[in-house]
């Protein structure tokens, strides 16, 4: 459970660091997973979504989608209940459903960067912009192998993805935009902790500069008020079934919230 005045600081900052929501001994299981997940993407069983290079050849950024479509220990870290019980006092939903999650592995020494974005622009299909993340580390974070940054309270002023897009590189943050001071804030987490952050607050994160790799995985949740676009597009597209303007439902986004 969170407190009001981290509820309130979620509200001011667009993000919150949690506690411990897996134990060390579940994070050794996850981490298995996720190689067995990549070494039999070629083989028989179910497959993730979506397994790629995110990266540059160079400087890879393992991204796979819906592991837990693949993999019954990701399965049932998306019902984890630490994790949905906050995530329905961060958006104040009765219901919550799995949007999709994505692991996120940058391998030591060579791991790239995710360049500055806002989350919700970059999932067209859904509407309003409200959905939260809960990142959960896989192994200790920090800024030698690439934690996360965010801008502070940038969730409060609207969509603006195209202008972050155009940012040459991941240390070309602004220090002013629109007349409001920028502070990027770098957000060290430990492994078994969740991270939260509103699908519009500004987020990236540097190399892995560091002998030790950087493994995690984002839940994306959506509420009871997330509607599907037709008109948009998202590797996610081909799985939603339901009508234009309808609230999202189905079997590959099912409700985690309440249990
Ligand atoms: O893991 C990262 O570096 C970035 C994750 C991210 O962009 C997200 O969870 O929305």
């Amino acid at each position: 459970m969170l407190t009001e005045e981290q509820i309130q600081k979620f509200k001011a900052d667009g993000y919150l660091r949690g506690g411990q929501v897996v134990s060390d001994e579940v994070v050794e299981v996850l981490r298995s997973e996720v190689l067995r997940v990549i070494d039999g993407r070629n083989g028989p069983g179910f497959q993730p979504v979506l397994l790629h290079n995110f990266g540059k050849e160079e400087a890879p950024v393992w991204q796979i989608v819906n592991i837990w479509e693949a993999s019954e220990p990701f399965h049932e870290l998306i019902h984890n209940p630490t994790i949905v019980e906050e995530m329905a006092q961060l958006t104040q939903a009765k219901t919550l459903r799995i949007w999709h999650d994505q692991i996120q592995y940058k391998p030591a020494v060579t791991g790239g960067v995710n360049m500055w974005h806002q989350d919700a622009p970059l999932w067209p299909i859904l509407a309003p912009m409200t959905e939260v993340t809960a990142w959960v580390a896989l192994d200790d974070v920090d800024e030698d192998n690439g934690c996360m940054r965010m801008v502070p309270g940038s969730h409060l002023w609207g969509n603006h993805m195209d202008m972050l897009a155009k940012l040459p590189n991941f240390e070309a943050m602004m220090t002013e935009f629109e007349g409001r001071p920028i502070e990027v804030r770098s957000c060290p987490v430990r492994k078994g902790e969740v991270h939260y952050h509103h699908a519009l607050t500004w987020h990236g994160s540097g190399n892995n500069h560091s002998g030790r790799p950087r493994r995690a995985i984002a839940l994306h949740f959506m509420t009871d008020e997330t509607r599907f676009v037709a008109s948009g597009e998202h590797v996610m597209k081909p799985f939603v079934h339901v009508a234009d303007g309808e609230v999202m439902a189905g079997e590959h986004f099912p409700v985690v919230y309440p249990a």
